[in-house]
């Protein structure tokens, strides 16, 4: 289906629109599981884009964020502030403030951030702010000035979410460790899964997540990350089968440390872009058991983002 951002904004040539037909999830869900990590893009008409954006995704309304949520089997959602909409949080907020206390937020601030526009962003439900140093995705921004915002949001209760590659965590472990928050790293840190699970790369970020009780990994992500798919495997319901030894390892070594998101819309898959109740159906795989599912997928979430519940 054609669907060209609107708005005056025209889609990056080759974006992948979220896929329209999710089919509906064997697993059956525990009771008031969050889908603790997707996006809403615009729409362009109402929420523009961010001049500094790398790309110009499709729409992805907050309708149709919610209607996925219902339709997966999911209670509530936290929304991440993807790097198109840069530092303007308006579209997050705006869907927050629509959810009726069923959506949490992360947000994107610059060091120049007032305490008024902290503390709006915190009634709206805003929980932490993202650092995203996936160079394909954002400029640079000094170490100095994301540690000064993390000492700010340190004092709202929030934490600090990053986005990262594997080869970058060296040279980013002792920044990360100086944060005065819990720290939660996206998609495990993004490793290369044609790698050993237990060669050099994979060991570190282990060993970073064992050394450091602060830390918390998104399990999620697995059509970024896969090597041998879908689409082969769809319609087999067990998919991104070389993925799963990762997940799995950090679920059981980190039980209480662990999220589980979407990643709807799916911002600059290439290839294939995923069906989404497929998507659910891999968290069989990595969290075998009722238990760990419920601390994935209620505990967990309901812990960082909903404490006062
Ligand atoms: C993700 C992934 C990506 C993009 C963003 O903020 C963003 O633009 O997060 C990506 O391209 O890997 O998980 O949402």
């Amino acid at each position: 289906m054609d669907r060209p951002t609107t708005g005056g904004f025209t889609k990056t040539p080759g974006w992948l629109d979220w896929y329209d037909g999710p089919s509906k999830p064997e697993l059956k869900l525990p009771p008031g599981a969050v889908d603790a990590h997707c996006h809403v893009f615009g729409p362009g008409t109402e929420f523009p884009y961010a001049p500094e954006r790398k790309y110009t995704p499709c729409d992805a309304s907050k309708e149709q964020l919610f209607a996925l949520r219902d339709y997966l089997g999911f209670a509530r959602n936290v929304i991440v502030q993807a790097t198109c909409h840069g530092a303007d949080n308006r579209a997050l907020v705006d869907a927050l403030r629509a959810s009726n206390g069923r959506a949490r937020g992360v947000a994107t601030v610059r060091a120049e951030v007032s305490d008024a526009l902290l503390q709006e962003l915190h009634e709206a439900g805003v929980h932490g702010v993202r650092f995203n140093f996936v160079k394909r995705l954002v400029d640079f921004t000094p170490k100095v000035e994301l540690l000064e915002i993390a000492a700010r949001i340190a004092e709202l209760g929030w934490h600090v979410v990053v986005y990262f590659e594997a080869a970058d965590l060296p040279e980013l472990w002792d920044f990360f460790s100086a944060l005065p928050t819990p720290v939660v790293v996206d998609h495990m840190g993004r490793p290369d899964v044609s790698m050993p699970i237990d060669g050099p790369e994979f060991k570190l970020f282990v060993k970073y997540m064992h050394e450091h009780p602060q830390v918390w990994s998104k399990v999620s992500c697995p059509e970024r990350l896969s090597h041998s798919g879908p689409p082969a495997l769809y319609g087999e319901r067990r998919p991104y089968a070389d993925v799963v030894p990762f997940a799995r390892r950090l679920v059981e070594m980190f039980p209480d440390r662990v999220l589980w998101g979407t990643d709807w819309p799916h911002p600059n898959l290439k290839g294939h872009m995923p069906d989404d109740g497929l998507l659910v159906d891999y968290i069989a795989q990595i969290a075998p058991t009722q238990e760990l599912r419920r601390k994935l997928l209620v505990d967990n979430p309901m812990r960082l983002y909903w404490p006062e519940e």
